[in-house]
């Protein structure tokens, strides 16, 4: 009889789920908001509120969907079989519960659906996520009341972020003191799911806790001045902050009564997906970087020593492992490249023939992708830029929109002292052989791929096995963890096409000098712009 181990990760679009056992990965599901909730009425798994800045989701939605897919995993494998489970979450999202929460926890009955007994749990009913970007006002008074921007960044290592919990939390206490009085705990997407499963409040795990400008990210310890900047009596309404490797106990009799858990398994910190998906390409060591191309594009890297982006941009998040990972963020990922496939009608094999057809370097045309506000650099009015390119020119477009987010990507991520030797590719978009050579052009590195694209739920499955075999004492090191897994899947390696090397050198220069123009009052880039084509692309 083998060991199963579960990593659940609650995205904004789906829940998924990733069994393994010590070697191998066993059963994959995934249960999408829009598709199996329909009654939730999301699109893309969030609500747009009062206007485009103000974007939220449903925590009942989160958990009605963990209740379908322990359905579907107990028709496809021995459910008793699983030792531990961990999780991964979109980070920064809050969940506000009411004093009833933790006492309705305790008294599920396995009769009923959670959601039917939680209802009346909740201070806020709706939950701010990841795509939120309407606290830039709170973001200045902590901001200032923290010392400023660098001070800021060395207290919580990152800037204040519209999405980041703590301004969350503030803008919440700020239009509803009356809710905020009446919410007894506050938990990220994470911990508020870890809790579910453990019929008990969760702890915060460093790696997501450092997302919400709260956590002194030297100390991993609430930062006092930090809560006294974001909202009154804030430590009492927050989980305590452990590592990520912890074990946090045992799922509740709930669980065990409905879908027959074994009552010995363990539950393991779940952390937020950024981190999980860390480990989840197996990046436990320097000099090794990681694109994920999901519903948000992110670049990270493993750190072992602290460094911090003192100029603002980017972030330093807790590591599973117990060190530091970097990361920048962008939220005209998937959905900014789908943008560009519905407007032109296409599907992703016609993008993708289009993309191999159009030249490197576009004949100098250049996109600000825009469809949505934007983090990296600071959008906040969504608005799309073209330089010398026509809305309707298709191939242009879509060459465009890609090396928009990769030149994007190797200029805003400098500060990351690592150079890379590798990427690793993940998420969604990065089965596309085509958007990944585009990436290995511009970054000059190669790009691996690999065949599990959900890193974030194979992150968590990896951390609950980790932290399984710590406990029983047959402790494994990550190494041999990950590379055990990581060397039995198929990974396709991309090589950067040297030829392409000076080209795009020039253009991460001419994609600044856009992005100077039009958020900087920079400089008008027309003039280097024929200077590029007439260097490249006349003959
Ligand atoms: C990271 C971030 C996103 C979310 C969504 O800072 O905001 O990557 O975690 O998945």
């Amino acid at each position: 009889m083998s060991d199963y181990f579960l990593g659940l990760d609650c995205s904004t679009q789906s829940l998924t789920g990733i069994i393994v056992d010590s070697s191998s990965i066993i059963y994959k599901v995934s249960i999408n908001f829009d598709k199996e909730l329909p009654q939730y009425n999301t699109t893309n798994g969030i609500i747009i509120l009062e206007n485009e800045k103000v974007v939220h989701s449903f925590p009942l939605m989160w958990v009605e969907a963990l209740e379908l897919i322990f359905d579907k995993i107990s028709n496809h494998i021995s459910i008793e079989n699983i030792k531990a489970i961990s999780g991964s979450g979109q980070q920064h999202g809050t969940v506000y519960l009411n004093n009833k929460f933790e006492h309705a926890l305790q008294a599920l009955n396995p009769k009923d659906a959670i959601i039917n007994q939680l209802k009346g749990c909740f201070s806020r009913q709706t939950s701010p996520i990841w795509m939120d970007s309407s606290t830039t006002r709170q973001c200045e008074e902590i901001r200032k009341s923290l010392g400023g921007l660098k001070e800021t960044i060395k207290i919580t290592g990152s800037n204040t972020f519209e999405r980041f919990s703590g301004p969350q939390i503030r803008k919440f206490y700020q239009e509803n003191p009356e809710g905020y009085l009446q919410t007894s705990i506050i938990h990220l997407v994470s911990s508020y799911m870890a809790t579910i499963l453990l019929g008990k409040n969760a702890p915060i795990d460093h790696g997501d806790g450092a997302g919400m400008n709260l956590m002194n990210i030297q100390t991993k310890q609430w930062d006092n001045r930090a809560l006294n900047a974001t909202a009154p009596n804030l430590r009492e309404k927050l989980p305590p902050l452990r590592d990520s490797y912890n074990i946090i106990g045992k799922i509740s009799p709930y669980f065990i009564k409905k879908f027959g858990f074994d009552p010995d398994m363990i539950l393991v910190a779940w952390s937020g997906d950024n981190p999980n998906s860390l480990i989840g390409v197996g990046l436990i060591d320097k000099g090794k970087v990681a694109i994920s191309l999901g519903t948000s594009d992110t670049y990270f890297g493993y750190m072992k020593k602290l460094h911090l982006d003192l100029s603002g941009e980017g972030h330093v998040f807790g590591a599973p492992t117990g060190d530091y990972m970097s990361l920048i963020c962008y939220k005209n990922g998937s959905l900014a490249r789908e943008k560009i496939k519905e407007k032109f009608n296409l599907n992703w094999d016609k993008f993708s023939e289009l993309l191999k057809r159009s030249p490197p370097g576009n004949n100098g045309k250049v996109i600000l992708p825009y469809f949505f506000p934007e983090i990296v650099p600071l959008v906040l009015e969504p608005k799309v830029y073209r330089f010398g390119l026509n809305e309707n020119d298709i191939e242009g477009n879509v060459r465009g929109i890609i090396e928009a987010q990769f030149l994007s990507m190797r200029l805003h991520s400098q500060w990351i002292s690592e150079k890379p030797q590798d990427i690793y590719a993940t998420g969604g978009g990065s089965v596309n052989n085509d958007i990944l050579q585009v990436a290995a052009d511009i970054f000059q590195t190669p790009i691996r791929q690999f065949n599990i694209t959900d890193s974030a739920a194979l992150g968590a499955a990896f951390r609950s096995l980790k932290s399984y075999y710590d406990f029983i004492k047959k402790g494994k090191n990550w190494n041999i963890i990950v590379s055990k897994f990581l060397n039995s899947q198929s990974t396709i390696e991309i090589t950067p096409k040297l030829k392409n090397r000076d080209l795009y050198d020039e253009m991460v220069i001419l994609y600044k000098k856009c992005e100077d123009y039009i958020l900087r009052n920079g400089e008008d880039p027309e003039f280097m712009r024929k200077q590029f084509v007439e260097k490249y692309f006349s003959s």
